[in-house]
């Protein structure tokens, strides 16, 4: 995606940057590239909205420095929305909670929790030197516990062993048992997809949720899933 619209938006600046001065109409057509190139890059019209709307008023009002071209201009200011929008920092996970802390994994099926689970929990080992321990809150599909037990095995972290029969938040309320008796830091909680989110997927995660009290709550989504992974989120909350 990010390649497509790099492209898209290199056109749209380079017949700016060899422009002298700009009108208020240059400007428009511009925008309208950028809009367009945003939703061919499958942001969602919301976001593209509302991302053209900053532009302009800041265009607008006038922040024009006079050595440069007001081309580079635009291009500046689009730059600098580009890189509010899409953040400019990225904010590390607040690990001082009292342990253990738990980490809540979520996500529509197939989405990567499982594996991001496990490529979190070796970060958390490795980098962060935390005790860590894993628990499949995913008794939905066949197999899904061995999964996150196979993958605990391969990169060596403990995982909750499996009890049969449980609810998901039976076994969060085990694994903060575990984790406290054990000493663990942090337990990350790696929850069953869904196709869609519906009802019953969101009375699990609320369950989960009020007994776990996660730090966090982290959303996986699949970078090919475009402009869809807004709903997702906002329906997530
Ligand atoms: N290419 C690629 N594949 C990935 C990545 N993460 C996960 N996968 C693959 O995507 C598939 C699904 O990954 P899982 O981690 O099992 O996804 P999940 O969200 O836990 O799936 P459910 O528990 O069934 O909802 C697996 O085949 C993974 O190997 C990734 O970052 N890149
Ligand atoms: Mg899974």
């Amino acid at each position: 995606m990010f390649d497509s619209l790099t492209g898209r938006l290199g056109t749209v600046f380079d017949k700016l940057t060899r422009r002298g001065a700009l009108s208020d109409g240059d400007v428009d057509a511009a925008l309208r590239e950028v809009r367009q190139a945003l939703l061919e890059a499958d942001v969602a019209l919301p976001v593209t909205q509302d991302f053209i709307k900053q532009v302009r008023e800041r265009a607008v009002g006038e922040e024009v420095v006079k050595s440069v071209a007001p081309g580079q201009m635009v291009v500046k200011i689009v730059n600098d929305c580009l890189v509010k929008t899409l953040g400019s920092e990225t904010v590390d996970i607040n690990l001082n909670a009292a342990p253990p802390a738990s980490i809540m994994m979520v996500g529509l099926q197939g989405s990567g929790k499982t594996t991001t689970t496990a490529k979190l929990a070796k970060r958390l080992v490795e980098r962060d030197k935390k005790k860590v321990l894993m628990a499949s809150l995913d008794t939905r599909r066949p197999a899904a516990m061995e999964q996150l037990k196979v993958l605990g095995e391969t990169i060596n972290v403990p995982t909750l062993p499996i009890v049969e029969g449980q609810n998901p938040d039976g076994i969060a309320k085990r694994a903060m048992q575990s984790a406290n008796l054990q000493g663990f830091d942090i337990i990350l909680l790696d929850t069953a997809g869904r196709m869609h989110v519906d009802e019953a997927l969101m009375t699990e995660v609320q369950a989960v949720h009020g007994v776990a009290q996660p730090i966090e709550t982290l959303l996986v989504v699949d970078s090919l899933t475009g402009q869809d992974a807004v709903n997702v989120a906002e329906q997530f909350g």
